[in-house]
């Protein structure tokens, strides 16, 4: 969703208009640790997972956001990372067909709750498939990362969902970068025209029109962060990122998020927020 033009009031930067009212989180299920990954970080320990969830959100009540906390669901392990499941804009909403096979059935779980809040929305169809956390919003214009979830033709027809809602949108492949899994693995956008990029990006020309901040290689997991209302979520111990933001007039919320982290989970990928 997209934030205010910013308005500098001496150091501190406040965006205009802060957009985001609601978030939906699923608490993490018995099972998480079954779910899919690709980092040799350990076996993420449940009362930890638990615990840090519950930091998240009441992180994101300190935002001001009203949280709808869905219920665990041992049927997909990954199903707590809920933003995969749609695509929300202040337009209209689109239900994803993920690209790992093992969360088809997450969509079905949540779709009931996006249909209602959402009356105009739409659905990623066969053979198109898109996770969420491939798709990064910059005040209306849409990011799709096509990776190894997010295929030409989910890319396609998301396009053509938010054309109808009057957004633009562009592709970036990311199928040839090991380090991510999604394209929120590598980029945020965090208001103000700052663009928050690991190093494979911090060049690309189709970012030079943002202020760049530049993750240290190694700080990449931290380039996942998310901007709500006049706060910035980032991962808690990358001190050089929460350095450089700070210094540029942004409100950080560090947050523990090693036993996501072990599971290929960001901070974006823990909620949906409208
Ligand atoms: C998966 O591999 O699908 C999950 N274990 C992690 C999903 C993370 N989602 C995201 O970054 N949007």
């Amino acid at each position: 969703m997209g934030y205010g033009a910013p308005v500098s009031a001496g150091d501190v930067l406040v965006e205009a208009v802060p957009s985001l009212k609601n978030a939906i989180v699923r608490i993490p299920a018995r099972n998480f640790a079954d779910g899919l990954t690709t980092v040799d970080l350990g076996v993420p320990d449940y009362e930890r997972v638990l615990r840090q969830h519950a930091r998240y959100c009441d992180a994101l009540a300190e935002c001001g956001l009203h949280i709808t906390a869905l219920d665990p669901d041992p049927r997909h392990p990954d199903s707590t990372f809920v933003e995969d499941t749609a695509i929300l804009t202040a337009r209209g909403a689109v239900l994803t067909r993920p690209g790992a096979a093992s969360r088809a059935g997450e969509v079905a779980a949540i779709g009931a709750l996006i249909h209602s809040l959402f009356p105009s929305t739409s659905q990623i169809e066969e053979p198109g498939t898109l996770d969420g956390g491939d798709i990064c919003e910059v005040d209306g214009h849409f990011f799709i990362g096509i990776s190894h979830r997010t295929n030409e033709e989910g890319a396609r027809q998301l396009a053509a969902h938010l054309a109808a809602y009057g957004y633009s949108s562009s592709t970036v492949d990311v199928r040839g970068m090991t380090s991510i899994l999604h394209l929120k693995s590598g980029i945020s956008y965090i208001g103000g025209n700052t663009m928050v990029l690991i190093e494979e990006f911090a060049e690309d020309p189709r970012f030079r029109d943002y202020d760049v901040v530049r993750v240290a290689p190694e700080e990449s997991y931290a380039a996942n962060c998310v901007r709500i209302n006049d706060r910035v979520l980032v991962p808690a111990g990358y001190p050089l990122l929460t350095a450089e933001l700070t210094s540029r007039g942004f409100h950080c919320l560090p947050l523990p998020m090693s036993e996501f982290q072990k599971i290929d989970g960001g901070l974006s990928c823990l909620s949906l927020r409208h």
